[in-house]
């Protein structure tokens, strides 16, 4: 970082100028995945910009998941995650998914066992007076990489054992005959709030997609209702199109 090149004229904002000044030292190497970058009073007295600006210039770069902050540590050039595409024709698992990548999977159970059914968990899964439900909510890691949280809900009928999932659930309800054969699923867009982007580990604020699927088997009955949280930065969703009849 130094004063030389900041023009305050014809060079648009400062703050822009400092974001494109990093964003480039990013591209081209010069600042790698994992550096940290100097506390905001350096910055502003290697560069000669004010610490609003500097600050600003941060920030652009925090939302936009070139940088990472940590509470306490400082600002870090964020690692790099490599994008997956996932086409959204297919009824496919997580575990499936990234075997077919020749990937593997790491998952944190934060929460697995029955309740009593949420309002909406009644409604998506066509509960009845006293049913229970099981809940499965697991942050899904690849290689190091921790892409989606998923919190899954299940009639307590399909999955009366929560406890033994313990790794794909798809691979467990195949083998017991209950795998979903066709399901509906709604991606819109969010971003991340504190916890959960703690748990996907990235900065509080960046952007998500919120994918929620309802899953049946061809009886039409509901098998689950899952909420997952994609990493925004992580994933490329595709789908083919055919011309319109
Ligand atoms: C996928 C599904 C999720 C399903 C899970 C099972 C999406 C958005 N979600 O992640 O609904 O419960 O796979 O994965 O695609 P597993 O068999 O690896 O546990």
């Amino acid at each position: 970082f130094s004063p030389e090149g900041f023009e305050e004229t014809g060079g648009g904002p400062l703050y822009l100028q400092l974001h494109r000044r990093i964003a480039e030292a990013i591209a081209s190497g010069r600042l790698k995945p994992g550096d940290s970058l100097p506390p905001e009073r350096e910055m502003a007295a290697l560069t000669g910009l004010s610490r609003v600006t500097v600050r600003k210039g941060v920030e652009a770069l925090v939302s936009s998941g070139q940088l990472v902050q940590r509470r306490g540590s400082g600002t870090f050039v964020a690692p790099r995650v490599e994008r997956l595409e996932q086409a959204l024709s297919l009824l496919t698992s997580f575990t499936e998914d990234m075997a077919r990548r020749g990937r593997q999977v790491v998952s944190i159970w934060l929460a697995r066992g029955l309740h009593a059914p949420a309002p909406e968990e009644v409604m998506a899964l066509g509960l009845g007076a006293g049913d229970r439900v099981a809940r499965l909510e697991r942050v899904r890691s690849s290689d190091g990489v921790p892409l989606a949280i998923e919190r899954a809900s299940l009639p307590a009928e399909i999955l009366p054992d929560p406890d033994q999932v313990t790794g794909s659930l798809y691979a467990h309800l195949e083998a017991r005959a209950l795998r979903p054969v066709r399901a509906v699923q709604r991606i819109s867009a969010t971003n991340l709030g504190a916890r959960d982007a703690e748990l996907l580990n990235v900065t509080p604020g960046v952007a998500g997609l919120k994918i929620e699927r309802v899953s049946y088997l061809p009886s039409g009955k509901v098998v689950e209702f899952t909420r997952s949280l994609y990493r925004g930065d992580a994933y490329d969703f595709a789908v083919e199109l055919k011309l319109a009849p």
